[in-house]
């Protein structure tokens, strides 16, 4: 089933060809004349007859042949070389069906070792493609026969595992039909494949987030000088001596690493000059298959004059409700259901969570029409909530009690309060939450605190280990918000300031019952940390290469509860199994492969360890993933290594 074999010269030049055909001029057209899905093959336009973007190429049936290569890309009117699949950037659609045993051959033109992970994919460790976990990886000029059975539907995502290939090109959509009838109905669907693209190479990115986290929040470069100085003279001091604190200039530059500084953000290939379009008639019901395949970028997405009926989460049905807006994590996978009853146009908006950018499409019954982008809104600040703390409940690196204290009073004393978010804040006073996490602390010393039941979640104290302290982490969250009924720093006021209705997680009710009813047997707490400052980031202080793997008993029922300790919001991955999202409904968890943890919250979820072998545990922003990851191992015994 497994070869790993040189490839003849023909395929190559074979492929060297349709590729220069496919060649892709995306930015600086005058005219955005090329409609995404109306007509023709890519391989029959010549460069000149390609203004803007191809046809997005969908490939279907059982077996497949996806070649990794150098593809030229123009996204910002300068050529770039990108690393493309089947010459494309985003690859191919590969629509499957749920039951089809399938195999994939994936194919490496790089110079660099490649791979191929099947984002969700509940399939053999051994197929997951993570390299030095799952397979050795794909060695320049050989190729890899994937083979696995599809055990489920709905939309998915594939990407590289091997360095930062997923920043230069290497991912597309998966869209598996189920095998019965589909509880969604529509008329049509699209995939809106959502990712950002620099002309820096990746490794140039990193070395300069390595240097300082702050490199690309281009508008705060004291930011760093700020954390010494709060360090040195405490926050009270800082606060006042600082007009830039004021302003929380700080707390913005936490919420993105990589921004619009050096990012263009896409749709479906397409930059926001160009615009993806995609056609619907009047009455129709349209699928839109969001899929975040961004290496860093985090999204808020929204059609402005359109309802979006949310029918999937990570591929798996739930019970449709109604939004207005959702934040889409990197790897997340969000399907929708909106009906224009008109025939205007409107425009899918999907702006990067620090609002430094967006990208934009069209949904229009025209083609000849397009609507209006709105402006993107105000770029969101950390608060209290963000921090872990209610009161005064974050420890701060190596700062003493005293200045922590002298943190908090200058907080609440502060004149921009305002500009904070407010609802967030309050709320979590109101709910009293972090009083009886204390009172629960005391009970705990004298005995452990019995699980909390399935599907509600967390009872357990929250603990930092020995290894959570050192320079490696600059923040501890002691007084963690819950993560289920947050949407996100940024967004936690629309309702009130825009009405605009909010994706929550709390909202995600599977649309068919539990299947494991079982309580779980133990709980995991695993702590989100870093040093923003130094960028590093680890999961309880310990980076992966400095990790025991995380073992798991084949059969077990377990709880995760991960704490997020810094300020950014991190979407975890597991591999291999789902992780079942506790929203308060034993009966109708949901099934995630990505898990968002906002800055300062913990959230629960249970795993059925199901899967057998080794499997990647990560943070899915691509800087984060090299220490902010974990090897989890399901075996028999339960053992480790
Ligand atoms: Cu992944």
């Amino acid at each position: 089933m497994k070869h790993t074999t040189h490839i003849s010269s023909p395929t190559l030049s074979t492929l060297a060809t349709t590729s220069v055909s496919r060649r892709r001029f995306v930015t600086g057209a005058a005219s955005a004349g090329a409609l995404i899905g109306l007509s023709g093959s890519p391989l029959s336009w010549g460069i000149e007859k390609a203004p803007t973007a191809v046809e997005q190429q969908t490939l279907s049936g059982k077996h497949f042949d996806l070649d990794i290569g150098y593809q030229p890309v123009n996204f910002t009117g300068k050529s770039r070389i990108a690393t493309a699949v089947n010459g494309s950037v985003p690859g191919p659609i590969l629509r499957w069906r749920e039951g089809d045993d399938i195999t994939l051959r994936v194919r490496n033109h790089l110079a660099h070792d490649s791979s191929i992970h099947w984002h969700g994919m509940i399939l053999p460790a051994e197929m997951d493609g993570v390299p030095g976990m799952s397979f050795a990886g794909i060695k320049p000029g050989e190729y890899f026969d994937y083979a696995f059975n599809v055990q489920q539907s709905g939309t998915y995502w594939y990407h590289s595992h091997s360095g930062f290939q997923e920043q230069t090109g290497v991912y597309g959509a998966i869209v598996i039909e189920p095998k019965g009838p589909d509880p969604v109905a529509y008329d049509r669907d699209y995939v809106v494949q959502l990712s950002d693209w620099s002309d820096e190479a990746p490794e140039a990115i990193y070395a300069k987030l390595k240097k300082r986290g702050d490199y690309y929040n281009f508008n705060e470069r004291t930011a760093g000088d700020l954390w010494r100085d709060i360090k040195e003279k405490g926050l009270s001091q800082t606060w006042s001596d600082r007009s830039m604190w004021n302003q929380m200039r700080m707390s913005e530059r936490d919420i993105a690493d990589v921004t619009a500084y050096t990012y263009t953000y896409l749709m479906n290939g397409a930059t926001p000059d160009q615009g993806w379009t995609g056609l619907f008639k009047r009455g129709e019901k349209i699928r839109l298959r969001f899929i975040n395949s961004a290496a860093m970028t985090i999204f808020d997405v929204r059609i402005p004059g359109l309802k979006m009926t949310v029918v999937a989460a990570d591929g798996q049905n739930v019970e449709p409700f109604t939004i207005d807006e959702f934040r889409i994590g990197v790897a997340e996978t969000y399907d929708v259901i909106v009906e224009p009853s008109d025939d205007s146009a409107y425009c899918v908006f999907a702006q990067s969570i620090d609002r430094s950018g967006f990208t934009r499409g069209t949904l229009s019954a025209n083609p000849a029409l397009s609507a209006a982008i709105p402006n993107m809104d105000p770029a969101p600040v950390l608060s209290h909530r963000d921090m872990g703390m209610a009161m005064a409940g974050m420890s701060h690196g190596d700062q003493n009690m005293g200045s922590m204290a002298g943190m908090d009073h200058s907080q609440h004393a502060m004149g921009s309060m305002k500009e904070m978010d407010h609802s967030g804040h309050d709320r979590s006073n109101m709910k009293g939450m972090d009083h009886s996490q204390h009172g629960m602390a005391a009970m705990s010393m004298a005995m452990p605190a019995p699980l909390g039941k399935a599907g509600f979640g967390s009872n357990n104290e929250i603990t930092h280990v020995k290894t959570e302290f050192g320079p490696q982490v600059d923040a501890r969250a002691d007084s963690p918000q819950s993560g289920l009924d947050d949407p996100g720093i940024g967004l936690r006021n629309h309702q009130q300031l825009y009405g605009r209705k909010v994706l929550r997680y709390s909202q995600l009710r599977n649309l068919h019952p539990t299947e494991d009813r079982r309580e779980p047997s133990r709980e995991i707490q695993l702590h989100l940390t870093g040093n923003m400052h130094r960028y590093m980031w680890s999961v309880n202080g310990i980076p992966f290469a400095d990790a025991e793997p995380l073992a798991l008993s084949f059969g077990e029922r377990v709880r995760i509860t991960l704490v997020n300790d810094s300020m950014m919001t991190h979407p975890i991955h597991l591999h291999g199994v789902w992780s079942e999202l506790e929203t308060g409904d034993p009966e109708y968890i949901p099934r995630k492969h990505t898990i968002m943890v906002q800055p300062g919250s913990k959230i629960s979820y249970l795993v059925t360890a199901d899967a057998m072998g080794r499997w990647a545990y990560h943070c899915h922003l691509l800087y984060h993933m090299p220490g902010m990851m974990r090897e989890v191992r399901i075996s028999h015994d339960g053992g480790a290594a």
